[in-house]
C-alpha cells in the first residue's frame, strides 16, 4: 500500500505486503530529533518514493561511529559529495540501523527540506539498494 509520511515527526509502519512510503521534501526533519522513521524498511518489498529526489548515493559502513548525531553527519558528508543526492550510513555504532541523508538542494549542507531518514534493521549494504528509492 502507499504510505504518505506527511508532516511531522513519524515512526512509520509498513504492512506485511510491499509498500510505497511517500516522503516529500519537508515530510521530514534534518536532525535526529524531528526526522522520519521507517520501522520496517525491506530492500526490493519497501519503495521510498522520494520524488526522484535520490537518483545515486554513496554508503558506509557506520560500525564505528558513536551515535545516531554522528550517523548524521557521516552520511550528510556522504550526500555532499558533487557526484551524488544523497548519503547511507548502515549499521550505526553497530546498532543494526541505519540513516539516509538526501542533499535535496545540491548545496552540500544541510538545509531546510532537505531530508532525513532512520532505516530501522538496515544493518548492511545488501539491505539497501538504489532501485528502493523511487
Ligand atoms: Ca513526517
Ligand atoms: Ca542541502
Amino acid at each position: 500500500m502507499t504510505i504518505d509520511a506527511g508532516t511531522g515527526v513519524d515512526t512509520i509502519t509498513g504492512t506485511t505486503g510491499d509498500d510505497t512510503i511517500v516522503i516529500s521534501s519537508g515530510d521530514t526533519g534534518i536532525t535526529i530529533a524531528t526526522a522520519d522513521t521507517i520501522a520496517d524498511f525491506v530492500t526490493g518489498s519497501t519503495s521510498v518514493d522520494l520524488d526522484s529526489a535520490l537518483n545515486s548515493y554513496e554508503e558506509v559502513d557506520g560500525t564505528g561511529l558513536a551515535n545516531t548525531v554522528a550517523a548524521v553527519v557521516g552520511a550528510l558528508t556522504l550526500a555532499g559529495a558533487a557526484a551524488v543526492d544523497g548519503g547511507i550510513v548502515y549499521n550505526i555504532a553497530g546498532s543494526g540501523n541505519s540513516v539516509l541523508f538526501v542533499d535535496e538542494d545540491g548545496d552540500g549542507a544541510a538545509s531546510a527540506g532537505d531530508t532525513v531518514v532512520i532505516l530501522l534493521g538496515v544493518a548492511t549494504a545488501a539491505d539497501v539498494a538504489g532501485a528502493d528509492f523511487i
